[in-house]
């Protein structure tokens, strides 16, 4: 990795209070990959703390190359700006769950103030929109996401500190990535909303007759992955949801990266880390939000279960043995906010 890329120093970052009240000011973790031997050392009790605290933190200085994510970040904004049509034909055959959507979320009825392009990361006959600035910025962030699960195997002391990174680097890995993108405020005000004044809302896990339809970009939910790795432009709307059940605002800064825990990693630890919840507000800005996440998986027939080494009497085992497919099937049965890691607690 070019440490030219890695120059600054960060700490920890207070969060802004919002207008809706939400975070009063929580220390978002901050890891700065850019330090010198010496502090390197002590980065893989840093992010253990921080996957334990919040499943959640900011990567400063993480060297992906500012040319990668800003061709990514321009082909992304490039592919938004077409007309739908357009954008259907270059996202190629849609193969649920794959290609372009709108407002969809999943297949069970969850809806969102968004659109999307989801993309698998392996070659696959879906694939066909993957050109060089998609593969370059994947392959730059697996190197990120790699680099981050073998600190956390190194703090975690287990007997191959690889154990979770080498599921990402599988040539079978069942990674994804995905686009979204926010409409701004303006867009959605002009929006005609119903004219009696009421309105479904698809976004309650039943719906609901309501008058104020409470627009979510994306709704609560945890990822069900590994490790995933987000980039956004400045525009604001993510929030994570502390131990605590405190809604948090992540301020945006396109200079870094957000990690976040999933699922098959909260699995893998037994439950020392917690798969972070979270969701995006519709952007209250006249811009429009665009993120982008790698989402780190095992191949499909890989079996995830706690480690030997982080169960013990104290901590006796947590989730029965499942294979990754197993689980994705599960999550794909389930609705956005559920908790479908519970379906395999050892009770
Ligand atoms: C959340 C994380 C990723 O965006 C995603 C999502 C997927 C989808 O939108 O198709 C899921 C959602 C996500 C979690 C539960 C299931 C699957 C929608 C849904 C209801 C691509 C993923 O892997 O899981």
């Amino acid at each position: 990795t070019p440490t030219s890329q890695r120059t600054t120093t960060a700490t920890t970052k207070k969060t802004r209070s919002s207008p809706l009240g939400l975070g009063v000011g929580i220390n978002i973790p901050a890891i700065d990959l850019g330090v010198d031997h010496h502090e390197r050392s002590l980065l893989p009790h840093k992010i253990v703390q921080a996957c334990e605290g919040y499943g959640f933190f900011k990567v400063v200085n993480h060297g992906v190359p500012k040319e990668v994510i800003s061709t990514m970040e321009n082909q992304g904004n490039a592919f938004f700006a077409k007309t739908v049509s357009e954008k259907q034909q270059a996202a190629g055959p849609a193969t649920s769950p794959f290609g372009y959507g709108c407002k969809t979320i999943g297949f069970n009825g969850d809806m969102g103030e968004l659109e999307y392009l989801l993309l698998p990361t392996t070659n696959s006959p879906h694939s066909s929109v993957s050109n060089c600035a998609v593969n370059d910025y994947i392959a730059a962030v697996r190197e990120l996401a790699c680099e981050i699960l073998n600190l956390l195997g190194e703090g975690l002391r287990v007997p191959n500190k690889s154990v979770f990174s080498r599921l990402i680097r599988d040539v079978q890995s069942d990674s994804c990535f995905r686009l979204n993108h926010y409409p701004p405020l303006k867009q959605q005000q002009q929006q005609p909303s119903s004219s009696s004044g009421w309105e479904w809302d698809l976004s309650s896990p039943k719906p609901i007759l309501t008058t104020s339809t409470p627009r979510m970009g994306f709704g609560e939910h945890s990822d069900p992955q590994i490790l995933t790795i987000l980039r956004s432009n400045d525009v604001e709307g993510l929030q994570i949801c502390t131990r605590a059940g405190l809604w948090v605002p992540v301020p945006p800064d396109p200079s870094e990266f957000c990690v976040f825990v999933g699922d098959a990693l909260q699995a893998m630890t037994n439950g020392r880390f917690v798969s972070v919840r979270h969701r995006v507000s519709v952007a209250s800005s006249v811009k429009s939000r665009m993120s982008m996440m790698y989402f780190g998986a095992p191949p499909l027939n890989a079996w995830i279960f706690p480690l030997p080494k982080l169960v013990s009497t104290q901590k006796p085992i947590r989730y029965k043995p499942f294979t990754w497919s197993e689980f994705k099937k599960a999550a794909y049965s389930l609705r956005l906010g559920d908790c479908r890691l519970d379906l395999f607690k050892i009770h």
